[in-house]
Protein backbone atom coordinates (compact mmCIF):
# COMPACT_ATOMS: atom_id res chain seq x y z
CA UNK A 1 0.00 0.00 0.00
CA UNK A 2 2.70 2.21 1.02
CA UNK A 3 4.73 1.57 -1.81
CA UNK A 4 1.84 1.51 -4.25
CA UNK A 5 0.67 5.59 -3.09
CA UNK A 6 4.26 6.44 -3.70
CA UNK A 7 3.96 4.99 -7.19
CA UNK A 8 0.86 7.40 -7.75
CA UNK A 9 2.44 10.69 -7.32
CA UNK A 10 5.07 12.08 -9.42
CA UNK A 11 7.20 15.57 -8.50
CA UNK A 12 8.74 17.14 -11.20
CA UNK A 13 9.88 21.02 -12.04
CA UNK A 14 8.32 22.28 -14.88
CA UNK A 15 5.47 24.55 -16.75
CA UNK A 16 1.97 23.02 -15.93
CA UNK A 17 0.80 24.72 -18.99
CA UNK A 18 2.65 21.95 -20.93
CA UNK A 19 1.22 19.00 -19.42
CA UNK A 20 -0.91 16.21 -21.09
CA UNK A 21 -3.15 15.21 -18.40
CA UNK A 22 -7.13 15.26 -17.86
CA UNK A 23 -6.86 18.18 -15.58
CA UNK A 24 -4.16 21.09 -14.55
CA UNK A 25 -5.27 22.70 -11.52
CA UNK A 26 -5.23 26.77 -11.31
CA UNK A 27 -4.31 28.54 -8.19
CA UNK A 28 -6.64 31.18 -8.86
CA UNK A 29 -7.94 34.22 -7.14
CA UNK A 30 -11.73 34.61 -5.62
CA UNK A 31 -12.88 36.24 -9.30
CA UNK A 32 -11.50 33.21 -11.85
CA UNK A 33 -10.98 36.21 -13.74
CA UNK A 34 -7.10 35.56 -14.55
CA UNK A 35 -4.09 37.36 -12.99
CA UNK A 36 -0.75 37.01 -12.52
CA UNK A 37 1.70 33.78 -11.94
CA UNK A 38 0.79 30.15 -13.10
CA UNK A 39 -2.91 31.78 -13.21
CA UNK A 40 -1.88 34.24 -15.95
CA UNK A 41 0.46 31.54 -17.72
CA UNK A 42 -2.36 29.47 -17.92
CA UNK A 43 -5.20 31.45 -19.23
CA UNK A 44 -2.71 32.63 -22.41
CA UNK A 45 -2.18 29.44 -23.07
CA UNK A 46 -5.87 28.16 -23.06
CA UNK A 47 -6.69 31.22 -24.96
CA UNK A 48 -9.63 33.55 -24.23
CA UNK A 49 -12.49 30.76 -24.19
CA UNK A 50 -11.22 30.10 -20.78
CA UNK A 51 -12.02 33.48 -19.46
CA UNK A 52 -15.65 33.33 -21.32
CA UNK A 53 -16.58 30.15 -19.46
CA UNK A 54 -14.68 31.30 -15.65
CA UNK A 55 -17.36 34.71 -16.14
CA UNK A 56 -20.14 32.93 -16.58
CA UNK A 57 -19.15 30.82 -12.87
CA UNK A 58 -19.77 33.71 -10.54
CA UNK A 59 -16.39 33.48 -8.66
CA UNK A 60 -14.89 30.85 -6.37
CA UNK A 61 -14.68 31.35 -2.43
CA UNK A 62 -10.72 30.62 -0.92
CA UNK A 63 -10.68 26.63 -0.58
CA UNK A 64 -13.74 25.98 -2.77
CA UNK A 65 -12.60 24.27 -6.62
CA UNK A 66 -14.57 24.87 -9.87
CA UNK A 67 -13.65 22.78 -13.16
CA UNK A 68 -13.76 24.12 -17.15
CA UNK A 69 -12.53 22.85 -20.38
CA UNK A 70 -8.94 23.24 -21.44
CA UNK A 71 -9.45 24.82 -24.53
CA UNK A 72 -5.80 25.30 -26.22
CA UNK A 73 -4.14 23.39 -23.27
CA UNK A 74 -3.13 19.77 -24.10
CA UNK A 75 -5.28 18.88 -21.13
CA UNK A 76 -8.52 18.57 -20.96
CA UNK A 77 -9.78 20.60 -17.81
CA UNK A 78 -8.54 23.62 -15.47
CA UNK A 79 -9.67 22.99 -11.95
CA UNK A 80 -9.35 26.19 -10.43
CA UNK A 81 -9.09 26.57 -6.98
CA UNK A 82 -8.46 29.41 -4.51
CA UNK A 83 -5.85 29.20 -1.88
CA UNK A 84 -5.68 31.48 1.30
CA UNK A 85 -3.28 34.54 0.96
CA UNK A 86 -0.74 33.97 4.30
CA UNK A 87 -1.21 36.75 7.01
CA UNK A 88 0.90 34.80 9.62
CA UNK A 89 -0.69 31.65 9.96
CA UNK A 90 -3.63 32.56 12.57
CA UNK A 91 -6.53 32.94 10.01
CA UNK A 92 -7.10 29.37 9.19
CA UNK A 93 -4.53 29.34 6.79
CA UNK A 94 -3.37 25.64 6.95
CA UNK A 95 -6.85 24.28 6.93
CA UNK A 96 -7.94 26.61 3.92
CA UNK A 97 -5.25 25.11 1.83
CA UNK A 98 -6.04 22.03 2.97
CA UNK A 99 -9.67 22.43 0.97
CA UNK A 100 -8.21 23.55 -1.67
CA UNK A 101 -6.19 20.25 -2.11
CA UNK A 102 -9.34 18.07 -1.26
CA UNK A 103 -11.97 19.81 -2.92
CA UNK A 104 -9.83 20.05 -5.93
CA UNK A 105 -9.52 16.24 -6.12
CA UNK A 106 -12.95 15.85 -4.94
CA UNK A 107 -14.22 17.74 -8.06
CA UNK A 108 -11.51 15.40 -9.92
CA UNK A 109 -13.00 11.84 -9.20
CA UNK A 110 -16.45 13.35 -9.72
CA UNK A 111 -15.43 14.37 -13.20
CA UNK A 112 -14.02 11.16 -13.84
CA UNK A 113 -10.34 12.60 -13.79
CA UNK A 114 -7.94 10.33 -13.89
CA UNK A 115 -4.40 12.46 -13.97
CA UNK A 116 -4.31 15.50 -12.34
CA UNK A 117 -1.31 17.92 -12.54
CA UNK A 118 -0.93 20.71 -9.15
CA UNK A 119 1.38 23.86 -8.61
CA UNK A 120 1.95 25.18 -5.26
CA UNK A 121 -0.73 27.08 -4.66
CA UNK A 122 -0.50 29.98 -2.41
CA UNK A 123 3.02 30.02 -2.50
CA UNK A 124 3.95 32.82 -4.66
CA UNK A 125 1.80 35.73 -4.68
CA UNK A 126 0.00 34.92 -1.48
CA UNK A 127 3.13 34.10 0.27
CA UNK A 128 2.21 31.17 2.46
CA UNK A 129 5.57 29.73 3.24
CA UNK A 130 6.95 27.06 1.00
CA UNK A 131 8.16 24.57 3.31
CA UNK A 132 4.65 24.90 5.37
CA UNK A 133 2.51 24.22 2.25
CA UNK A 134 4.41 21.52 1.03
CA UNK A 135 3.55 19.78 3.71
CA UNK A 136 -0.03 20.70 3.79
CA UNK A 137 -0.08 19.60 -0.18
CA UNK A 138 1.90 16.29 0.17
CA UNK A 139 -0.33 14.98 3.42
CA UNK A 140 -3.43 15.53 1.41
CA UNK A 141 -2.83 14.01 -1.25
CA UNK A 142 -1.39 11.18 0.02
CA UNK A 143 -4.44 10.84 2.10
CA UNK A 144 -6.83 11.10 -0.43
CA UNK A 145 -5.38 8.44 -2.65
CA UNK A 146 -5.23 6.32 0.31
CA UNK A 147 -8.94 6.19 0.80
CA UNK A 148 -9.76 6.48 -3.59
CA UNK A 149 -8.19 4.71 -6.47
CA UNK A 150 -9.97 6.47 -9.06
CA UNK A 151 -7.28 8.99 -9.30
CA UNK A 152 -4.29 6.80 -10.58
CA UNK A 153 -1.87 9.86 -10.82
CA UNK A 154 -1.18 12.62 -9.27
CA UNK A 155 1.61 15.01 -10.47
CA UNK A 156 3.25 17.97 -8.26
CA UNK A 157 4.62 20.46 -10.40
CA UNK A 158 7.48 22.92 -9.50
CA UNK A 159 8.35 25.54 -11.20
CA UNK A 160 11.58 26.51 -9.95
CA UNK A 161 14.27 24.78 -8.07
CA UNK A 162 14.33 26.01 -4.48
CA UNK A 163 10.03 24.37 -4.97
CA UNK A 164 11.41 21.36 -6.48
CA UNK A 165 13.80 20.93 -4.11
CA UNK A 166 11.48 21.23 -1.43
CA UNK A 167 8.93 18.94 -2.51
CA UNK A 168 11.38 15.84 -2.54
CA UNK A 169 12.75 16.37 0.41
CA UNK A 170 9.40 16.53 1.89
CA UNK A 171 8.30 13.36 0.42
CA UNK A 172 10.57 11.59 1.55
CA UNK A 173 9.53 12.12 4.99
CA UNK A 174 5.96 12.25 4.16
CA UNK A 175 5.34 9.57 1.65
CA UNK A 176 7.87 7.01 2.54
CA UNK A 177 6.57 6.98 6.24
CA UNK A 178 3.41 4.40 6.85
N1 LIG B 1 3.75 26.26 -13.97
C1 LIG B 1 3.86 25.80 -12.70
N2 LIG B 1 4.00 26.60 -11.62
C2 LIG B 1 4.04 27.93 -11.85
C3 LIG B 1 3.93 28.49 -13.15
C4 LIG B 1 3.78 27.59 -14.24
N3 LIG B 1 3.65 28.02 -15.51
N4 LIG B 1 4.02 29.85 -13.03
C5 LIG B 1 4.20 30.13 -11.71
N5 LIG B 1 4.22 28.97 -11.01
P1 LIG B 1 1.22 32.08 -7.90
P2 LIG B 1 -0.59 32.03 -5.56
C6 LIG B 1 4.38 28.77 -9.54
O1 LIG B 1 1.69 33.44 -7.55
O2 LIG B 1 0.55 32.25 -4.63
C7 LIG B 1 -2.33 35.15 -9.29
O3 LIG B 1 -2.23 36.49 -9.70
C8 LIG B 1 5.02 29.87 -8.75
O4 LIG B 1 6.44 29.83 -8.88
O5 LIG B 1 0.94 31.77 -9.31
O6 LIG B 1 -1.61 30.99 -5.22
C9 LIG B 1 -3.77 34.73 -9.05
O7 LIG B 1 -4.66 35.36 -9.92
C10 LIG B 1 4.59 29.47 -7.33
O8 LIG B 1 5.44 28.44 -6.83
O9 LIG B 1 -0.14 31.70 -7.07
C11 LIG B 1 -3.99 35.14 -7.63
O10 LIG B 1 -4.35 36.49 -7.52
C12 LIG B 1 3.21 28.84 -7.56
O11 LIG B 1 3.10 28.62 -8.97
C13 LIG B 1 -2.65 34.91 -6.99
O12 LIG B 1 -1.69 35.03 -8.04
C14 LIG B 1 2.05 29.69 -7.08
O13 LIG B 1 2.32 31.09 -7.33
C15 LIG B 1 -2.52 33.54 -6.40
O14 LIG B 1 -1.31 33.43 -5.70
Amino acid sequence: MKKEIRNRIDIIQGDITKLQVDAIVNAANRSLLGGGGVDGAIHRAAGPELLAETRTLGGCPTGEARITKGYRLPAKHVIHTVGPVWRGGHRNEDELLARCYRSSLELAKAHGIRTIAFPAISTGAYRFPLERATRIALSEVKRFLEKDDSIEKVIFVCYDRRCYDTYRRLALEILDTP
